[in-house]
């Protein structure tokens, strides 16, 4: 009999009481939010070029998408080698209009031309405030800003954003992600670290008065340690922001290149689970500081699956990429960030949990090692390559089809 690889990972996954097939059709229906800006270096369709507030693109590999058609198009193309159920990420600056930018007046119809787009193709949407590279961010702040001018302008656009992402919820039938995240601080020694918070806490207080269903919209906060120009203080610290999420109801975004170095969100994760019914990830790579590199097959990626495998979160963790690498390939860049990311759920699905469960709470700290050592070199690549052949996307020669793109498509750019 001729038995294919996939059969012979199937009986050795078997072999530890897996059932592959219970975990390949689980994967295909965990969502994976695709964020819009690794096509663009984070710049929008404001008529702005370039990044500023804390966060940095480097590189300038050709080929970027200066338009709606453009990344429409560069992101068509992604898709097409991404397995499993995708949503798309947008910020604020990627509103689509005839009008010029105004931040404080941005409505759903702006985004119409995505909604157009995406959902006849069954794809849903996140979104997110954008309080960077912006005029109206003063010396640095925004929502935390000494000047209530400023203050109230963010607190404007942040409320439109929620109303947007309420609208979005509605018109797909699952809730949008409004995540909101900041890059207030100080580049050396604060005088005052309370007040500025307090200021943050109240615009955060008016943004958050107007409720929405919860049906529609998810709101969501996300913290940092410190940003490039803003190395000695944060206003949006972890504290501040799992505070203000517990007490008022809200969702915290960890994103894993905003902690120390030694600080690790898939441990984060199950702290929060402990208390909140939702987490939501920004899942990026790190190196050495916030550099948003492109998310590779590493252990910690693995750890953050397995964390919302094993305590069954798949429904509770909404699971984002937030990295922005311009010195490769972009479509290249996300395709190798999604995959992975369902490379590790799938390999977390084909833990068996249970018994490493029972393992541990029996003391038996030896046996743990042992199988979980066994079970780093059990024949995923197998299950994997049968999951993007079910899901008709091209197995390992996917990069000749973006290589092709580029020759068509990206080098014309210029
Ligand atoms: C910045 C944050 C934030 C942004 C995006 C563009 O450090 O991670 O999430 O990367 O909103
Ligand atoms: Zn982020």
């Amino acid at each position: 009999m001729n038995c294919s690889s996939f059969d012979l990972a199937k009986q050795q996954y078997a072999k530890y009481g897996i059932d592959v097939e219970k975990a390949l059709d689980l994967l295909k229906n965990v969502p994976v939010s695709m964020h819009c800006w690794q096509g663009d270096d984070v710049i929008g369709f404001t008529g702005g070029d370039s990044l500023s507030g804390g966060i940095q693109t480097t590189g300038n590999y050709p080929g970027r998408a200066r338009n709606f058609d453009e990344l429409i198009a560069d992101i068509e193309k992604a898709i097409s080698l991404i397995p499993g159920k995708k949503r798309i990420n947008l910020h604020a600056i990627y509103a689509v209009s005839n009008k010029p930018y105004e931040a404080d007046k941005l409505t759903v119809e702006d985004f119409k031309a995505w909604l157009d787009w995406g959902l006849p193709k069954g794809i849903h949407f996140d979104f997110n405030p954008t309080l960077f590279s912006h005029p109206m961010v003063k010396d640095g702040l925004t929502l935390s800003s000494p000047d209530k001018s400023v203050r109230d302008f963010w607190i404007k656009h942040v409320k439109c954003c929620r109303e947007i992402a309420m609208e979005i919820g509605k018109l797909q039938g699952s809730a949008c992600l409004c995540n909101l995240w900041i890059a207030d601080g100080f580049k050396d020694v604060p005088a005052d670290r309370l007040t500025p918070r307090l200021r943050l806490k109240d615009s955060l207080d008016q943004i958050y008065a107007v409720k929405y269903d919860r049906e529609y919209i998810v709101d969501s906060v996300e913290s940092k340690v410190f940003g490039i120009g803003i190395e000695s203080f944060t206003v949006g610290s972890n504290e501040f922001y799992q505070n203000y999420a517990a007490k008022n109801g809200i969702c915290c975004l960890l994103d894993n290149g905003h902690y120390h170095p030694l600080e690790y969100v898939s441990d984060k994760i199950p702290a929060l689970l402990a208390f909140y019914d939702r987490v939501a990830l920004h899942v990026t790579r790190g190196v050495r500081w916030d550099s948003d590199h492109v998310v590779l097959f590493e252990d910690e990626l693995k750890e953050i699956a397995k964390e919302i495998v094993r305590n069954d979160a798949l429904d509770k963790v909404l699971i984002g990429l937030d990295y922005f690498d311009a010195s490769i390939n972009r479509i290249s860049a996300w395709v190798v960030g999604m995959r992975n990311m369902q490379k590790a759920l799938l390999f977390a699905l084909l833990q068996p949990n249970q018994k490493l469960k029972e393992l541990q709470d029996s003391a038996n700290f030896t046996e743990l090692m042992v199988l979980q050592e066994e079970l780093k070199t059990l024949p995923l690549g197998a299950v994997w390559d049968e999951y993007l052949q079910r899901e008709k996307v091209a197995g390992s020669e996917w990069f000749k089809e973006v290589k092709e793109y580029q020759d068509k498509v990206l080098s014309k750019r210029v």
